[in-house]
């Protein structure tokens, strides 16, 4: 008697399980960035969608479609934010240029006097002192925060940045090492230096999604 408590037990329990599983994929779709029917090959556009069931999935990524913080198909370096929008690749700007990473643009200088657009992010200061003498300056004022990971720049992923110590304040380092930057809108972008000629500094970035 006791050996069949027990069996019915599990059976209950595995049972249990099953229906939480089921319930879990009903609900839960995955989200894939897709490229839009009428996107052309020269400028695809990107629309985030939600797919319900893997063979849906296996169609959409078969004709090129592509996950939210993965590479953009036929792009070159960049990367799909957690909203569809390509961001990302190689830039150069010079020391000083407060740099947008939502939109990838420059928008202003910092030592000018009227300063910078208030969307800035960060900007690349110059430490004659360190190699590389480029060293990475935050929009503190709109709260944004900078941490530094030993990771290789391709390694870096959104998961990584539960372990990364933020900080608020600028830390005081040569920009050797692959920068994560949480932007004042909470979102998290990498940053890498690929050279620095002259008064300008070249590097890679994309955002983590
Ligand atoms: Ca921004």
């Amino acid at each position: 008697m006791r050996r069949a408590g027990l069996l019915f037990m599990m059976s209950l329990i595995a049972g249990l399980v099953a229906v939480g599983s089921v319930a879990g994929a009903d609900q839960d779709g995955v989200e894939i960035c897709h490229v839009h029917q009428d996107g052309h090959e020269d400028s695809p556009e990107w629309q985030l969608i939600e797919v319900k069931n893997q063979k849906s999935l296996d169609k959409h990524l078969e004709h090129g479609d592509a996950f939210p913080g993965d590479p953009v198909p036929g792009s070159d370096g960049q990367v799909f934010d957690a909203e569809c929008k390509p961001l990302g690749g190689t830039d150069t700007i010079a020391y000083y240029d407060c740099f947008d990473l939502e939109t990838g643009k420059v928008v202003g200088d910092i030592r000018d006097g009227s300063g910078c657009e208030a969307a800035w992010d960060f900007y690349f200061g110059y430490n004659a002192q360190t190699t590389p003498h480029a060293f990475v300056v935050q929009n503190q004022r709109q709260g944004a925060q900078i941490a530094y990971s030993e990771e290789p720049f391709a390694d870096v992923t959104i998961e990584d940045v539960e372990t990364l110590e933020f900080s608020g304040s600028i830390i005081d380092t040569a920009f050797d090492q692959v920068a994560v930057v949480l932007t004042a809108d909470g979102k998290y972008f990498k940053l890498a230096l690929e050279s620095e000629v002259f008064s300008d500094v070249t590097f890679h970035w994309a955002p983590l999604a």
